[in-house]
């Protein structure tokens, strides 16, 4: 390490220059932390004492790594977090996709460009002309990729604090947007963190769907629509399927109902603009795609990671709450002996509830 990345005061100015180039790449906001994440680690122990990571093994599997950033780089004295803000403007507003059973609601993240690409190119890019300060620099860039407690150590940096959904948000941002980190071996001085505003408010826990933060702050991933039509792989339990109502592709019920996103501004990143309609497509257009098209449609976007059949799985349940029409119904069946006893499990529920509507 140079003498220079030694200096109190260059240092200061260095953390000066990191958020101005942090700004030009374009996030919204940078700040830095250090690394004790002690509180958040009892916290999250916590969590997966509950078992309310479902089926994410990947959550569990690397012990103390994810709340230790220098078990994880060793080396590691600080953290840069970065905000990205996402809401897609323009778009169909939410409660008008919500509300209308025969569209497919995707959440607001999920539209265009998957911001795993999108973010880990400009903190690379960051993270090269801090290098070109300091020759020395040893450092590695996440986004959502590794075991890291993004949150708490974003909520660290004073970008915002963990509202009671469990989502980072700020007071001029709300918490439509990413987080992404830099570790790094330079001891810049820390940013303080910002106090909570959540107040008396409950809106996110009384309007979940799926009551699925089951306390202020715990959400209990096993009921939570974002992973049933994400991440888990199986099959989605009876119980949620209604409440699902047109929720296809993730959820943001909890972030629609915070007061804070009155202040959130739309996002000028072109890579987050809207894809194929998919802020407000009809269910039975986005069903009615072959694997090809929903390949071909979602190339680059984080939907694809899903696989057609969870697509269609959930498409199915969606069709399920629709109104009754008979061509819901037939356009169910033509996928039915296609891809397997799961998905078809799902359509048959889907029709039974067309048919029961039919009256
Ligand atoms: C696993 C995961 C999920 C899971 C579990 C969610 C969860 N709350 O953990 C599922 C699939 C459900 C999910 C859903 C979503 N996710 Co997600 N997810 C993650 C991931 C990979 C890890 C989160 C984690 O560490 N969970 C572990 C638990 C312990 O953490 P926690 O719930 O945040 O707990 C903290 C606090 O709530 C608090 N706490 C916990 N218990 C208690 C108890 C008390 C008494 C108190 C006071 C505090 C407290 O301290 C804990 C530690 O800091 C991160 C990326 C990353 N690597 O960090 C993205 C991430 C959190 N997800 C993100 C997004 C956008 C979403 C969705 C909005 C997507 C969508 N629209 O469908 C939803 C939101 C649902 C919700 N209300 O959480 C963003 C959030 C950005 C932001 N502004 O905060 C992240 C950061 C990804 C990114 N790089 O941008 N996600
Ligand atoms: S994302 Fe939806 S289902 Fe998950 S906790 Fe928030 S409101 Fe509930």
């Amino acid at each position: 390490m140079s003498l220079k990345t030694l200096d109190p005061e260059l240092l200061e100015r260095l953390v000066i220059q990191i958020k101005k180039w942090s700004l030009t790449l374009g996030f919204q906001k940078t700040g830095i932390s250090d690394i004790n994440l002690s509180q958040a680690e009892l916290l999250l122990e916590n969590w997966l004492k509950n078992n309310f990571q479902g089926d994410m093994d990947y959550m569990s599997k690397h012990g103390t790594k994810r709340s230790r950033p220098d078990e994880l780089e060793p080396g590691t004295l600080r953290v840069i977090s970065v905000r990205m803000d996402y809401f897609p403007a323009p778009s169909k507003e939410p409660w008008s996709v919500l509300n209308d059973a025969s569209l497919g609601y995707v959440s607001r993240y999920a539209l265009g460009r998957d911001y795993h690409k999108v973010i880990r190119k400009k903190l690379q890019r960051l993270a090269s002309l801090i290098e070109g300060y300091e020759p020395e620099l040893k450092y590695r860039v996440f986004v959502d990729s590794a075991p890291v407690l993004e949150k708490a150590l974003a909520e660290k940096a004073g970008l915002g604090w963990i509202g009671k959904h469990s989502n980072l948000l700020s007071r001029e941002a709300g918490s439509w947007f990413f987080l992404g980190e830099i570790y790094i071996n330079l001891p810049l001085p820390i940013d303080n963190d910002v106090s909570s505003h959540c107040g008396k408010c409950t809106s996110c826990i009384d309007d979940c769907p799926t009551k699925a933060i089951v306390a202020p702050y715990q959400v209990d991933a096993r009921r939570c629509i974002s992973y049933l039509t994400i991440e888990n792989k199986k099959s989605i339990p009876v119980e949620f399927r209604k409440p699902m109502g047109n929720r296809i592709y993730g959820c943001d019920d909890c972030q629609l109902v915070c007061p804070w996103n009155k202040f959130s501004e739309a996002s000028s990143e072109t890579d987050y603009s809207v894809r194929h309609s998919l802020d407000c497509e009809n269910l039975l257009t986005l069903f009615q795609w072959d694997e090809e098209t929903f390949l071909k449609n979602t190339e680059g976007s984080p939907i694809r990671r899903i696989g057609y059949s969870s697509w269609i799985r959930n498409i199915a349940v969606a069709l399920g709450n629709s109104p009754y029409s008979s061509k819901v119904i037939n356009t169910l069946n033509s996928k039915k002996n296609t891809l397997g006893e799961m998905v078809d499990e799902h359509i048959s529920w889907a029709i039974e509830q067309q048919e029961m509507k039919s009256g």
